[in-house]
């Protein structure tokens, strides 16, 4: 044990925190990795480009460009990361074989995932989260999916769910850990739309139909809002009081995504009021800078605001932590790692509070206290706790080189 560490610890036993249960809490917490990080968000279908109101920016070279290279770098990104992790894979991530080219979305079976499962269980990860993919497609009509008008559109989209939810349960079984499927349509309309009723009826009915007899032992669905997408300004049709209605109303889980929000709401302050009302609630953890820009996450202000609702609230279990960003203008393992580091560094700082002196003070109206306390804190030894935890897991501060190796000796080659 190094002596940083020592010391650190007794400073912080001075605020009544007990690093090691910290340390050995954190361990524990499940992470889902999303796969989507590594190859720009272009799956194994043969999608040139994105759409569905989301965007990738930067070309730096090296990105993943077939199944065996973006397995490839997400087992090396994982093994840089420390504590529990999950995978997390869109549909557009199938392994079709012999199939490619004959059957659509519409038709993804549980064996098209299987190599999935194999490199979950290879890789020691604890579980796969899973989710529909509504977007860069061509049966997307009028940029609409689930709230089509036109019914043959709305049908394909319902019954590519229904296969998700089926996948997903394999999924769950396989790996012996319930499957999150987080449900998020790209639907919405440029300009002033003359009905914004009937896409949100049609939406509703959809999920209705899709989520209908799915296994709820193995499977925990969730729908993600959104405010705005590139081309869809004017009107998104998941918004976020339809999809928090939805969730309430058919007892399935809401996803928050901290882009999907105006620009001074704020995730953190959601969490809570969730907390209230539903016995989980699902995070996308990203980073918008003006938008729903999808940054790499980073350890700054309001990713401590939302890890510290988790922790405070004792909401652990409760709370599903799911990374969602997108950067192509950096190393792309880099990004990937740094994200979720990012996202165990919160956590941390949160588990090393002094929460419950701090909530007295809050209680018994002792503002002055509180806020002495959260100043305070910011400037106890935390990164001798973090390189602990780094150093019972065998790893360091230092990622940057080998990933740097890394790009030399593989992601160049790919040209
Ligand atoms: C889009 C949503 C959604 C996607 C992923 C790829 O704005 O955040 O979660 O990022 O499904
Ligand atoms: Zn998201």
């Amino acid at each position: 044990m190094n002596k940083n560490y020592e010391t650190a610890k007794q400073t912080y036993a001075a605020f009544g925190v007990d690093t090691d249960a910290a340390i050995a809490a954190l361990k524990t917490v499940p992470v889902s990795v999303h796969c989507w990080q590594g190859d720009d968000v272009l799956g194994f279908e043969g999608a040139e480009s994105l759409s569905g109101g989301i965007q990738t920016t930067g070309n730096y070279p090296g990105r993943a460009r077939t199944p065996e290279e973006l397995m490839a770098d997400y087992a090396f990104a994982l093994s840089l990361m420390p504590g529990t992790k999950r995978i997390n894979i869109h549909a557009s991530y199938a392994f079709l074989g012999k199939d490619k080219g004959k059957i659509d979305r519409d038709g993804y079976r549980p064996e098209h995932f299987a190599p999935w499962v194999k490199f979950a269980k290879e890789h020691g990860v604890e579980g796969i989260d899973f989710n529909p993919t509504f977007f860069a497609h061509p049966r997307m009509k009028d940029g609409l999916t689930l709230s089509s008008p036109d019914e043959k559109t709305r049908k394909f989209w319902v019954e590519h769910g229904r296969r998700c939810m089926e996948i997903a349960a394999y999924l769950g079984k396989e790996m012996n850990s319930q499957c999150l499927v987080n449900i998020w349509i790209p639907d919405g309309y440029k300009d002033i739309p003359a009905d914004r009723l009937s896409p949100r009826l049609r939406y509703a009915q959809s999920l209705d139909e899709m989520l209908e007899g799915y296994d709820k032992k193995w499977v925990l669905p969730a729908v993600e809002s959104k405010v705005f997408g590139i081309g869809v300004e004017s009107y998104t049709v998941g918004s976020n009081e339809f999809c928090q209605n939805y969730a309430a109303t058919r007892g399935i889980c809401s996803l928050l995504d901290n882009g999907h929000y105006h620009p001074t709401e704020v995730v953190s302050d959601k969490i809570p009021s969730m907390l209230a009302f539903h016995e989980k609630v699902a995070l996308h953890v990203s980073r918008p800078v003006r938008w729903d820009s999808d940054h790499v996450v980073i350890f700054e202000d309001e990713l401590k605001e939302i890890m510290k609702e988790v922790v405070r609230n004792d909401a652990l279990g409760r709370v599903k932590i799911a990374l969602d960003y997108f950067d192509a203008s950096i190393n792309r393992v880099f990004a990937w790692v740094t994200g979720q580091r990012s996202v165990e560094k919160a956590l941390l700082y949160a588990m090393l509070l002094p929460n419950g002196e701090m909530k007295t003070a809050q209680e018994q109206g002792d503002f002055t206290r509180l806020m002495y306390l959260q100043e305070r804190v910011k400037m106890l030894p935390f990164s001798d706790v973090w390189e602990e935890y780094l150093a019972q897991q065998n790893l360091d501060e230092n990622y940057y080189e080998p990933i740097m190796e890394y790009e030399k000796k593989v992601m160049e080659n790919r040209k």
